[in-house]
């Protein structure tokens, strides 16, 4: 301020400053809006809730550092289908979003007892408990032999007779499935589960969709246990499990996912463990492994004195806890893991790579594994070499396949493919194992190895030009499906054995695809 100015100048000029600066903020705020809904809102949100990408909020963003998450906005994130946008915003803009994407929204939706309950719709009622005078499928295929193919492009699923290749049905499903659906043991029901939390339970006999429920407001994925009573959905927002009956998807109960201090985490994802009669979890921002037990008479060392049993608030409490929780301290955040066919041993990694092995009776470490880049463990498979087991893993961010012998957990092999990696497959009575190359100029290539040499015997191009990626065997192991994963894409089947291609199905972004007998019997060429 000049010397000698009045005090009411003074005042009236600092009060215009204010205003400009409001004004400013304000339009900076609109701007980044903006921003906000123009680049990122048809994938996360427009409430940054999530869909197809995560929600995008302070605290599911714990372990991205904001200098991280600036360098994800400019140049995309490894193994997501985010992408970089360095050459469409500049490095303010940038810097704005990273900033809006940490700030707390004024209120995030509860997603609770209620929210879930009141979603809850059954369409079916005389399909809930599959009775007899429905236990027959309205086709003639081998009901054990049939695929489920997710279609992303448009979001539907298409019904496939696994023995001559040809669409049973083909219905809309929810937004955005993701992750494999679960079978029920006997191949009967199939459970779905959508990134924006629907659960979908369709019959495969009647080709008809049960109920559905909203688990949560961006999920993980779901796991139904071995004695068909329950599905578990693991969330990223809120966190928690949630615990469904199986027959109609009711809610019976919600785990908030926290540790004895109180900090909460997102679930990384929940399996079924069938010889263990428990759903194991991983968690994504509290080093901790935490096996749920659905057994009616769990052994000791469950408990969960935290979980609050929304039952009792309705005077309609359980007479014994149900499904106590037992927690495993580990070194590291797991992102992504699978299981030996034992359920004894969790192989898991975290997203910069650090894997380990735990073993869940011992409910410790109990090995680290010589893995580099981003393992994608939840895509590994095992099979029977010679006198052991090895475990193979491709990589998301290495043209690599690491394969482990499991008795010494020791890598044996490093693999060089032409690409990172998404997903493997395999089955008991082939002797290959495939391979998708998913990331980088040789998308278009798949590649089929030999499981006793450990040697890429083949590299396929199914459609030149198009990522080819996710294969299936169908249930004798006599052939392969491969995905050409493109809205005017495909599904391409392979004789197995003399890997000559038999049929070519026109699919929109077929991305997953899932044959019940191999899924229900825990095959261990494919994932559970
Ligand atoms: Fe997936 C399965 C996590 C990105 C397609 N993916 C899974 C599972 C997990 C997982 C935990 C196992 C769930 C199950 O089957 O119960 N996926 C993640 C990620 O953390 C990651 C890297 C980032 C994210 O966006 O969440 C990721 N996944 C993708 C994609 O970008 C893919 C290619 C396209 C998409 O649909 O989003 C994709 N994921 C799949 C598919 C499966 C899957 C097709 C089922 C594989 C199977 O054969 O079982």
């Amino acid at each position: 301020m000049k010397p000698g100015m009045s005090f009411a100048l003074r005042a009236f000029l600092l009060a215009a400053l204010s205003v400009l600066l409001t004004v400013r903020a304000v339009a900076n705020n609109d701007d980044t809006e903006t921003l906000y809904k123009e680049h990122c809102a048809s994938c996360h949100g427009a409430d940054r809730l999530g869909g197809q990408g995560p929600a995008l909020l302070p605290q599911n963003l714990k372990r991205l550092r904001k200098k991280k998450a600036l360098r994800v906005i400019a140049s995309g994130r490894a193994a997501t289908q985010m992408p970089a946008f360095k050459e469409t915003l500049n490095k303010d803009q940038i810097a704005a979003l990273a900033e809006y994407v940490y700030t707390p929204l004024d209120h995030v939706p509860a997603w609770g007892a209620a929210q879930i309950t009141g979603s809850h719709v059954v369409h079916k009622q005389e399909l809930v408990e599959g009775n007899a005078k429905t236990a027959e499928p309205v086709y003639g295929a081998d009901p054990l032999n049939v695929f489920l193919v997710v279609e992303a492009g448009d979001h539907h699923v298409t019904v496939l007779d696994g023995d001559n290749f040809e669409p049973i049905h083909r219905f809309k499903s929810r937004f955005a499935l993701h992750g494999g659906p679960k079978y029920s043991s006997d191949g009967r029901f199939v459970y779905f589960a959508s990134r924006d939390g629907w659960i979908s339970k369709f019959d495969m006999y009647r080709l008809e969709t049960v109920a559905e429920v909203r688990a949560g407001i961006n999920t993980r994925n779901a796991a139904v246990s071995s004695d068909d009573r329950y599905v578990i959905v693991g969330n990223y927002l809120p966190h928690t499990l949630v615990i469904l009956k199986a027959s109609d998807l009711r809610l019976l109960k919600i785990i908030p996912v926290k540790d004895g201090e109180g900090n909460t985490s997102r679930v990384s994802a929940v399996y079924n463990a069938p010889p263990r009669s428990s759903f194991i979890a991983a968690l994504k921002d509290i080093p901790e492994v935490w096996e749920i037990s659905y057994d009616d008479d769990p052994p000791t060392g469950f408990s969960q004195p935290w979980v609050h049993d929304y039952r009792k608030d309705s005077g309609d409490a359980p007479k014994t806890e149900a499904f106590p929780v037992r927690r495993i301290k580990v070194k590291q955040h797991l992102d992504d893991f699978f299981f030996d066919q034992d359920y004894i041993n969790l192989i898991g990694a975290s997203r910069d790579g650090h894997a380990q092995v735990i073993n869940l009776d011992a409910r410790r470490a109990v090995a680290d594994l010589d893995l580099q880049g981003m393992p994608h463990l939840g895509s590994g498979i095992t099979w029977r070499s010679g006198e052991t087991t090895v475990l193979a893993t491709p990589n998301l961010k290495k043209g690599e396949i690491t394969i482990i012998d499991t008795a010494t957990w020791k890598t044996i092999k490093r693999l060089k493919t032409l690409g990172p990696g998404f997903f493997m497959r395999s089955h008991e009575n082939s002797p290959y194992a495939w391979v998708d190359v998913f990331f980088g100029p040789n998308r278009d290539a798949m590649h089929v190895i030999d499981k006793e040499t450990l040697e890429i015997v083949k590299t396929l191009r199914p459609e030149p030009g198009k990522t080819a990626a996710h294969v299936e065997f169908d249930r004798s192991g006599a052939h392969a499906l491969v995905s050409i994963w493109d809205k005017k894409g495909a599904l391409v089947v392979y004789d197995a054995k003399t890997l000559k291609e038999v049929k070519r199905l026109p699919m929109s972004k077929p991305s997953g695809k899932y044959n019940v007998y191999n899924k229900i019997t825990y095959s261990a060429g494919t994932s559970h």
